[in-house]
């Protein structure tokens, strides 16, 4: 079972993944990102899929053309966990 982030690791939140921000009404992080173009917002895609399936955690996520908005959450714990911390920061070092 997954535990949710407790308050001090939310409280760490926006020094840890100052380019994310948590959701009004939901237990959810998210963040946008634009890129050049398509080939360049897919390309991104696919290397957070790759992220994704090697943690096993996998992203809530809208495209259109170059821009590419990704949440996450953990839907095995109702809300926030490590787990979600852990793929933002990946995802932040590929970009
Ligand atoms: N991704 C997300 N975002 N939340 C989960 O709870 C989750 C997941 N659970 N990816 C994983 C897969 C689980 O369903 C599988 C069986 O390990």
């Amino acid at each position: 079972m997954v535990e949710k982030l407790d308050e001090a690791a939310r409280a760490a939140l926006p020094e840890l993944l100052p380019e994310w921000r948590v959701l009004e009404g939901r237990d959810a992080i998210q963040r946008a990102f634009r890129f050049r173009d398509f080939n360049a917002a897919w390309g991104f895609m696919a290397r957070v899929a790759l992220l994704a399936e090697r943690q096993d955690h996998h992203p809530e996520w809208f495209n259109v053309y170059n821009r590419v908005e990704i949440t996450l959450t953990t839907h095995d714990a109702g809300g926030l966990s490590a787990r979600d911390v852990a793929l933002a920061r990946a995802i932040d070092a590929l970009v």
